[in-house]
Order: structure tokens, then sequence, then C-alpha cells
């Protein structure tokens, strides 16, 4: 989308943002080198986890340590060698992957032009439940499965839906016209990137035109919408915490 000077589809309002990518202003954050870092969503905007995009050079690295922050990426475009703890393999556009909280990892050898989003929280610990294992996995192996019924808004779980894990990254798929059933309001925050087409996205009482490149973020109970138009079909990566007491 061209935009006029002085112009941006950006919103940042108390409880939902849209980052437009012409907005994006880079960082140096620690442990990443030859590449532009964007902290879309941290706690400076309000949300409880960071959403990061790297898109790195050729040669490019990442070396995060453990910590009690886990990571939850996937591999926009490009490739490069991941690992994590004892696991490494050489992984390509499509791929994501799970870095439990006391493990580091790393990704090294990157492909010039290799689009990374990382998704960070700090771990809570389930009592009586072990910790989520490293995961490295390809999104093309995991099937969508029709949305509440519906053939046409696909969800592919990327990560195990199970108690050990309290964040959840997933992929959403809609054919043109598909939207999300209803007005969704709940207890679970998302962060939000456009990997193809465009639709509008409601959050709260706004209606915002969106399209790939763009990052959403939605507090807690945040109500929120989705319809697919044009003439591609639109999907979307994201985050939600998950899996933990309401008190
Ligand atoms: O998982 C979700 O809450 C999802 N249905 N929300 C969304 O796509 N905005
Ligand atoms: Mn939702």
């Amino acid at each position: 989308m061209s935009i006029p000077y002085g112009n941006t589809r950006t919103r940042v309002a108390a409880r939902h943002a849209l980052i437009a990518p012409d907005g994006h202003v880079k960082s140096n954050v620690p442990g990443i080198t030859g590449a532009a870092s964007v902290i879309v969503i941290n706690k400076a905007m309000g949300a409880n986890f960071a959403q990061l995009l790297l898109t790195f050079e050729q040669g490019g690295a990442a070396n995060l340590p453990g910590s009690n922050v886990e990571t939850a990426g996937y591999f926009e475009t490009g490739g490069a060698t991941l690992t994590i703890g004892g696991l490494k393999k050489k992984v390509k556009a499509g791929a994501f992957f799970f870095a439990p909280a006391g493990e580091p990892w790393s990704v090294a050898a990157t492909k010039a032009g290799t689009r990374v989003t990382l998704f960070q929280k700090r771990f809570v610990a389930l009592a009586d439940t072990a910790m989520p294992q490293a995961i490295i996995g390809d999104a093309a192996d995991v099937p969508g499965q029709p949305f509440l019924g519906d053939p046409d808004a696909r969800l592919q779980v990327l990560l195990p839906d199970v108690p050990a894990f309290d964040l959840a990254m997933n992929i959403f798929t809609y054919q043109p016209g598909a939207t999300l059933p209803f007005v969704e309001t709940h207890v679970m925050e998302h962060g939000l990137l456009m990997l193809a087409g465009q639709g509008v996205y409601r959050l709260e009482d706004s209606w915002y035109p969106v399209a790939a490149g763009d990052a959403i973020w939605m507090a807690p109970y945040c109500p929120q919408w989705f319809v697919a138009m044009g003439k591609t079909p639109a999907s979307y990566l994201y985050y939600k915490d998950v899996n933990r007491t309401a008190l």
C-alpha cells in the first residue's frame, strides 16, 4: 500500500495496536547480529510479551542465553541453521521453533533476507508438570483444521496443546470472504503478523484494513473479528497465552 507523506495506517491505542511496516524503526537487540531487528510489540505498549521481527543479512546470527524467557519463532522467508540446546537443524521458510525457558538457542548462517518473527514471554511453570521441550518443525507438516466447523477458515496449531505449554503459536488461513465466526472477547492476549493476503480486522470498536506485513496487538479482552477480503487467501501467524490459572 502506498501511503502519502505524513500518513500511516499505524494506530496505537490503550488496548490494541496496528503496526504497519512503513513505521518500523530498528533496535539493537543484545545477542542478535547481522540483522535489522524491530521490537514490534512489548511491555512499553502494554503487552505481557514481546514480538520481534528480525530481517537477517547473509551470515547473520542470534545467540540467546538460557533465562526465564521462552521463545516461539517462525521463519517467514530464507533459511539458517537453528540450534536449541541439543537440537540442531537446517531450516527454511515455513520452519517454526520453540525454545523453552532455561535453554540457550541460536540461529546461524542466515541467508540474505531471512525474516523471522519471535514471540517471547516469561515462562510460568505449572506445579507437578514437566518443563515443555524444545521443538523445531515445519508448518507444511501441520494440517489445518476447520475452525469451529468452517472448512474455509483453517487453523494450524504449531505447538503441542498440553498443560506444560503456557503459550500457543498458530497460523490461521481464510479463503476470501471467510470470517472469524463471531466477535471474540477473551482473557488471552494476542500478537499477530499478517503473512499473506488482506482483510479487515475489528479491534474493540475500530475496523482496520490490514495486509501482509502488518502486526497487531490485542490486549486481554480486546473484542476481535476478522474478514478476509480480496481475491487470494489471507493468513496470519499469532501468539496467545494459554493453560494457566485465572488467579
Ligand atoms: O485463538 C484465537 O483466539 C483466535 N481465534 N483469535 C483470532 O484469530 N483473533
Ligand atoms: Mn482470539
